[in-house]
């Protein structure tokens, strides 16, 4: 079914047939332009941008691209189709047929749900408000506002569920939406990774890797959702949510090509030399790795939790891919390993580890990505390896939060760890090194000398294309 996207909300939930929802969303509508505008990428509101808009669900041709103003995208609201006879997956409800309404017992545990999905949207477009200044390319920056809107789309998604089936409160919610903002102190973001700052673009596609690959696996467990407009919500966005991942992969991919050819050509052996030539080198993005992995991993809460094993025997969130696992999804005797703060790890009752299961699931979709760049690295002959850390290390949530480990997973004295915390995250030395390479290129085709072009354009056009028409 296409959209009409001239409507002033383009959807696929017959809005007109509901005044009272379109009133509410076009009464929020001027409040999220004026966020916008305030907190959306500073410098190119109008500006016109090379962007994708969503123009209808089916899997193939959902997606039109043209050139739009960004404050003039039509964000819209879009779920998949529905799944004929849909039954619930998992939990104590496990085969009864699927809601089309919030149940009273689970509305304020659904509300949560929804609201801290949706504050983590708004959240990541205030983080990269001001990276389209030092942009390393027109192709880059095109990606990184392409990213922020659809951020924004998500927004509007979680919003239309908190509309549409949370009355009053939910609304209320919407409000509050825009209120908090990343890192303020008074009405800071909901998660710790997200009043984060994003200050350069080495940052910003590590972030897009790893933190917006939480959200891929948190969508998905959400799609598996009994409550079925969460469900085919979390769909339709998971859809876009791929490219952000493919911007963060490939950008990091890139940058590392550009430090193996930097070191192929000057004959460099210390990886360190790389910056004598204007390149990241690889002992620096290492130490983003182990930031962005080990913030991200703190998303996704504590190794053992009666919430998620409540949101699980509720049937409100499942697991990855719920329906190829070969369990009874009700897991009242399954067993599952977690890490120990003593070393090794513990077998606890599945339902109760349901928050590590999925990072578990995250972790090894993480190496897979760190996998691809040692091949780089390996095909230039260079004897380097990127790793994951351990994920005991640098964690602020759960069994970990307040323990010192190496990446490798060696439990230590405070005081050594401080020793030692410099060789292993990003020190201010690094983040000066990063802040001096940012520096704007925006000729058609041109490329920031610390990255390595992509492989090609977007949507078949040639990298050399004018994807952000700054004159
Ligand atoms: N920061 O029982 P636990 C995305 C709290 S990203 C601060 O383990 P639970 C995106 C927790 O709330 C995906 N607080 O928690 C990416 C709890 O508080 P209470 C976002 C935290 O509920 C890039 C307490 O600690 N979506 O889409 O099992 C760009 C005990 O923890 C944190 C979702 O997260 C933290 N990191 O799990 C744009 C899905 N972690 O109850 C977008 C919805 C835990 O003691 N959210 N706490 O007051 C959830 O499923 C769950 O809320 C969580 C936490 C998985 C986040």
């Amino acid at each position: 079914m296409a959209i009409d996207y001239s409507e002033l909300i383009p959807n696929n939930v017959q809005l007109s047939d509901n005044v009272r929802l379109q009133r509410a969303l076009e009464a929020w509508q001027p409040r999220y332009i004026e966020w916008w505008r305030e907190l959306g990428p500073e410098g190119y509101q109008d500006i016109e941008v090379y962007l994708r808009t969503a123009i209808s669900v089916e899997s193939g041709g959902w997606a039109h691209y043209d050139y739009v103003k960004m404050p003039d995208y039509r964000w819209g609201i879009f779920l998949s189709p529905a799944v004929e006879d849909r039954r619930i997956g998992f939990g104590e409800h496990k085969g009864d047929a699927v809601w089309q309404d919030v149940p009273g017992e689970y509305r304020s545990t659904l509300r949560r749900l929804i609201v801290t999905q949706g504050d983590t949207e708004p959240a990541s477009v205030e983080q990269q408000r001001l990276l389209g200044k030092t942009c390393p390319s027109l192709y880059d920056l095109r990606n990184l506002f392409q990213v922020n809107v659809e951020e924004g789309r998500h927004l509007w998604a979680m919003v239309y569920l908190l509309d549409a089936h949370f009355g009053r409160d939910g609304r209320e919610e919407a409000e509050e939406m825009l209120d908090r903002h990343s890192g303020d102190p008074d009405k800071p973001r909901i998660l710790g990774a997200f009043n984060e700052v994003t200050p350069d673009w080495l940052s910003f596609f590590m972030f897009t890797y790893f933190t917006d690959r939480d959200g891929k696996y948190q969508l998905a467990s959400l799609a598996e959702s009994a409550f079925d407009p969460l469900s085919r919500t979390c769909r339709f966005m998971l859809t876009e949510e791929a490219h952000h991942m493919f911007v963060g992969e490939s950008g990091v991919g890139r940058i590392v090509q550009r430090a193996c050819e930097l070191m192929k050509e000057h004959k460099i052996s210390d990886p360190a030399d790389v910056r004598a030539h204007g390149g990241i080198d690889l002992e620096t993005l290492q130490r983003y790795i182990n930031f962005h992995y080990s913030v991200s991993a703190d998303l996704f809460g504590a190794e053992q939790s009666t919430n998620a094993a409540n949101y699980y025997t509720a049937g409100l969130k499942g697991r990855y891919q719920e329906s190829k696992i070969g369990d009874d999804h009700v897991l009242g005797e399954e067993a599952y390993q977690v890490p120990s703060l003593e070393g090794g790890s513990l077998e606890v009752a599945a339902l109760s580890a349901l928050n590590e299961r999925l990072r578990d699931d995250y972790t090894a979709d993480c190496a897979r990505g760190l996998a691809r760049w040692n091949k780089v690295i390996a095909a230039h002959g260079i004897a380097f390896e990127l790793r994951l850390p351990v994920s005991a290390f640098n964690r602020q949530i759960g069994t970990f939060a307040g323990a010192f480990f190496s990446p490798e997973g060696a439990p230590m004295a405070e005081a050594a760890w401080l020793g030692k915390r410099n060789q292993w995250l990003p020190d201010d030395d690094d983040h000066a090194y990063i802040a001096s390479l940012m520096k704007p290129v925006t000729g058609v085709g041109q490329m920031a000398n610390w990255i390595a072009p992509p492989a090609r354009g977007i949507n078949g056009q040639p990298i050399e294309y004018e994807y952000v028409r700054l004159a």
